[in-house]
């Protein structure tokens, strides 16, 4: 009697850490909530992503693992339809940020895509995106 019980707590906490706990923090990612994001906030984010979405911890967003990603910052964008977070929906897609197209986004890959998307939105040049560059 007991195993279907322990079998189905760990398909809940499994669930809940597969999907559930991710689209809080992509709300959260401007974390004082000032409207603007600097460099540091975007470094934070930027680690809490792969953690949160490298299941496997190997140190890069496999396909699953990045349509997880994916279908957690459109329902985040549904949720709270920032512009900011519109633009990531679309911006942070794996075709910007899997630069040798290989499938797989790396740390480094990542790191680099969203420097580009940040000095891209980043209109005034002043390391801040703020309403005004969006
Ligand atoms: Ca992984
Ligand atoms: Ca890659």
């Amino acid at each position: 009697m007991k195993s279907p019980l322990i079998a189905s707590a760990l398909l809940f906490l499994l669930a809940t850490q597969a999907g559930a706990a991710d689209a809080s923090f992509l709300e959260d990612w401007d974390l004082d909530s000032d409207g603007a994001i600097t460099l540091e906030e975007l470094e934070k984010f930027r680690g809490k992503v792969f953690q949160t979405f490298d299941t496997n911890q190997d140190g890069v967003l496999d396909s699953a693992e990045y349509t997880v990603f994916d279908q957690a910052r459109a329902d985040a964008a549904e949720k709270n339809p920032s512009a900011l977070l519109q633009r990531a929906v679309h911006g942070l897609s794996r075709t910007s940020t899997d630069l040798n197209l290989d499938g797989q986004v790396t740390r480094e890959e990542f790191a680099q895509a969203l420097l580009a998307w940040f000095r891209t939105h980043d209109r005034d040049n002043d390391g801040v995106l703020s309403p005004g560059d969006f």
